[in-house]
């Protein structure tokens, strides 16, 4: 049997310079299904999808809301030849019962030891309309490692550099933000791997470069210093989300290779101050995140925040505006208070204004966005802040001696698709080697 993976298109942050990570839910549900079932996977961001193939069955994958139109899109033309299509990811989960009209079926909820049933049933002619696993969470010990023979490794370079590998060595996440829908996704209960799992498949793959994907490496000091120190032998370097901030943990995760972070800057306090310079003591790097549009920021605000990233030596800075995605609090307040005005899902990017801010027209924060790139790039730019970031990577690969030459002219490449069986072992993946 075989299974068409398609990731739909999107688009990317207006400002930001475009890069592509190979994507993680669609190598990760890969992963769980039985060996024998053929993927071809399709990351439409990279390549045409082909609407004419001998595909049993049709998979979308789908992680943002500014996903799921295109992902209709792509059903409803399979759907109309005939083709039996089947939804799953993120953004299927949080835009479940819409999708349900572009579907012959849904599947909400982690794929791992339940995605069996589905293909039974798809096979017996019987796939139901919808599987809802949300609350019924396979236990996190089966989570193998991704299927990362389904991509296109090819794809995966900027400027000629490969990108990081994602990998996650823990779901669900005990906070709640406020512009978060992860609560709703996995529950408030962090759930980590075993730690031997988590390391096994790091070490298996065929890249020094990770993005450990894990939600917050904030909840649990014990479990991260045992990662940390299985890590350190590995030798390998990985960003990640905001790190506890607690000196021997930020010892031994800059030990285990932490290269830099995602740091939520929500204000100018002492305290973002004293916590950026915390992780640059340690050698780690720090791009702020920066969500712009809360009800208390005023112009004035926006601008002084700025002038602040700017003192603080940020290595990079990434602004979004604040996006009522649904199944967030930030969405129950808004439509509660009817200030959102479009839901049309493409525009929930997190570079639109699709809202009514608090102290200024949608208009005009709009602006301050664009202002808050040019801002904060202006006297040094998005490629060379970014060439930096990179070089201290590939200086600590040097001094470990793990660094490779991988330069490649991907320069008008015409790139072959490639059906791939089974998970990813040391063989499967050795034979992916860039
Ligand atoms: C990694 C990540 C990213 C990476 C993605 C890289 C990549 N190529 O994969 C990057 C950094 C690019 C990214 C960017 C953004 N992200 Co993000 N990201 C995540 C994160 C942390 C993890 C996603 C993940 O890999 N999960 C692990 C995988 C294994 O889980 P999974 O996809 O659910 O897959 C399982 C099942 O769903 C199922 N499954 C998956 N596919 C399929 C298909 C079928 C057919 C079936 C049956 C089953 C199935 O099987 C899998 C195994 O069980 C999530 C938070 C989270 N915990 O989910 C946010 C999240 C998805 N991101 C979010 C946001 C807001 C963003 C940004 C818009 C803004 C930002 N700064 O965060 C930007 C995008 C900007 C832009 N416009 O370009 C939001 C989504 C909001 C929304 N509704 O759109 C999330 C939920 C976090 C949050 N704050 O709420 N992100
Ligand atoms: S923003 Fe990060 S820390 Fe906060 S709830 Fe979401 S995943 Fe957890």
């Amino acid at each position: 049997m075989k299974i068409k993976l398609i990731y739909p298109r999107w688009n990317k942050l207006e400002g930001q310079t475009t890069f592509n990570l190979p994507p993680h839910g669609p190598a990760v549900f890969a992963a769980a299904l039985p060996d024998d079932i053929e993927v071809e996977f399709i990351d439409e961001n990279l390549e045409e999808v082909n609407f004419s193939d001998d595909a049993d069955l049709i998979g979308i994958s789908m992680m943002l809301t500014t996903q799921v139109k295109r992902g209709w899109e792509i059903a409803d033309r399979f759907r109309s030849m005939g083709k039996k299509v089947i939804f799953g990811g993120i953004s299927t989960m949080l835009h479940a019962e819409e999708t349900m009209a572009h579907a012959d079926s849904v599947f909400l909820g982690e794929a791992e030891g339940r995605i069996e049933q589905v293909l039974k049933d798809f096979n017996n002619n019987e796939l139901k309309p919808l599987y809802n696993y949300m609350n019924d969470r396979p236990p996190i010990e089966i989570v193998g490692p991704a299927r990362r023979s389904i991509y296109n490794r090819d794809f995966y370079y900027h400027k000629g550099v490969q990108m990081v590998d994602l990998v996650h060595a823990s779901r669900g996440c005990k906070f709640n933000c406020y512009p978060c829908a992860v609560a709703y996704l996995g529950g408030r209960e962090f759930r980590p791997r075993p730690i031997d799992k988590a390391v096994e498949e790091i070490a298996l793959a065929d890249n020094k470069r990770f993005f450990l994907v894990d939600n917050s490496l904030a909840q649990d000091k014990k479990w991260l210093m045992d990662l940390f120190k299985e890590l350190i032998p590995l030798k390998v370097s990985w960003c990640s989300h905001t790190i506890m901030d607690d000196p021997d943990v930020l010892d031994l995760a800059a030990q285990a290779g932490s290269w830099y972070v995602y740091q939520a800057v929500f204000d100018t306090s002492d305290y973002i101050k004293e916590r950026i310079k915390r992780y640059h003591d340690y050698g780690i790097g720090v791009e702020g995140t920066i969500l712009l549009g809360l009800d208390d920021h005023t112009e004035d605000y926006i601008k002084r925040l700025i002038d602040f990233l700017l003192e603080i030596d940020l290595d990079l800075a990434e602004f979004t505006v604040l996006a009522p995605f649904p199944h967030t609090k930030a969405w129950d307040d808004l439509r509660k208070q009817k200030r959102i005005f479009s839901t049309d899902w493409d525009d929930y990017n997190a570079g639109k204004v699709v809202y009514q801010p608090k102290h200024m027209t949608p208009e005009h924060l709009q602006e301050l966005y664009f202002y808050a790139w040019d801002t904060f790039y202006k006297d040094e730019n998005q490629s060379l802040k970014m060439y930096k970031l990179l070089r201290s990577v590939t200086e600590r690969e040097y001094s470990l001696g793990t660094y490779r030459h991988r330069r490649r002219d991907l320069v008008n490449r015409s790139f072959s698709k490639k059906i791939v069986r089974g998970g990813d072992t040391k063989e499967n993946s050795a034979s992916n080697r860039v």
